[in-house]
């Protein structure tokens, strides 16, 4: 194949689309970037409001970053682990980011906070709710890279039936406005290994928070 795979939006719930190997071609650059980032702003497991640390390990980039401890979910402009202002959203993640909201329809998509989550073999994210944002008619754009992993998607309500999609290295999603506080997360990721990522997925969450 000359190019990479890269597949025509797909709509899966009344404001969400999956757009199919839309980040493989400039994977390797995220991936180079993104070690940048982590080079200002090392890999962490936040605490939840309960106590618990999650499986996850993250970081942010951009204008501000989502922290979680004892205190709560909040968007800080420092990393609380550095003192320092998060690292600048490189300009592969802002492009890419901005552009496939355009792709579906979203003119205008300026994000300010970039949550990176790391995911190793037997992490989770469990079934929850993005609340921390000011303006929910703003769209998210997802972006998954390395190992594959099974995403959850439901309704306004926990208890409402989720739908099942496999998110792969190179895919992006964006989330509309119907979608922002519908419950979602992510299975287990199993062990395996991917030429770009080793034994990790990495998802890269862009959001308009303040
Ligand atoms: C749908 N992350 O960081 S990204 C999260 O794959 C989070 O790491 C998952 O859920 C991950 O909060 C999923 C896709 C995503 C992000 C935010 C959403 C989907 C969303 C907010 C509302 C609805
Ligand atoms: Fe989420």
């Amino acid at each position: 194949m000359l190019f990479a795979a890269e597949s025509m939006p797909q709509r899966f719930a009344p404001d969400a689309w999956v757009l199919r190997g839309r980040a493989t071609a400039t994977a390797e650059r995220l991936i180079a970037d993104l070690e940048r980032v982590v080079g200002s702003s090392p890999w962490r497991r936040v605490t939840t409001p309960g106590g618990k640390q999650m499986s996850v390990d993250m970081t942010n980039c951009g204008d501000c970053g989502w922290v979680s401890d004892r205190r709560g979910y909040r968007y800080e402009t420092n990393d609380p682990v550095t003192g320092n202002r998060w690292p600048e959203m490189p300009e592969s993640f802002r492009s890419l980011a901005t552009n496939a909201a355009v792709a579906v329809g979203f003119a205008g998509f300026d994000p300010d906070a970039c949550l990176v989550n790391q995911y190793v073999p037997g992490a989770k994210m469990a079934l929850h709710q993005d609340r921390d944002e000011r303006d929910m008619s703003q769209p998210i754009v997802s972006v998954s890279l390395g190992l594959p992993i099974t995403f959850m998607f439901g309704g306004p309500m926990r208890s409402d039936p989720t739908t099942k999609i496999t998110l792969e290295h190179g895919d992006v999603v964006v989330w509309g406005a119907l979608s922002r506080l519908s419950f979602h997360g992510v299975g287990t990721l199993r062990v395996g290994l991917h030429p770009l990522t080793g034994a990790t997925r990495i998802n890269l969450t862009f959001r308009r928070a303040r």
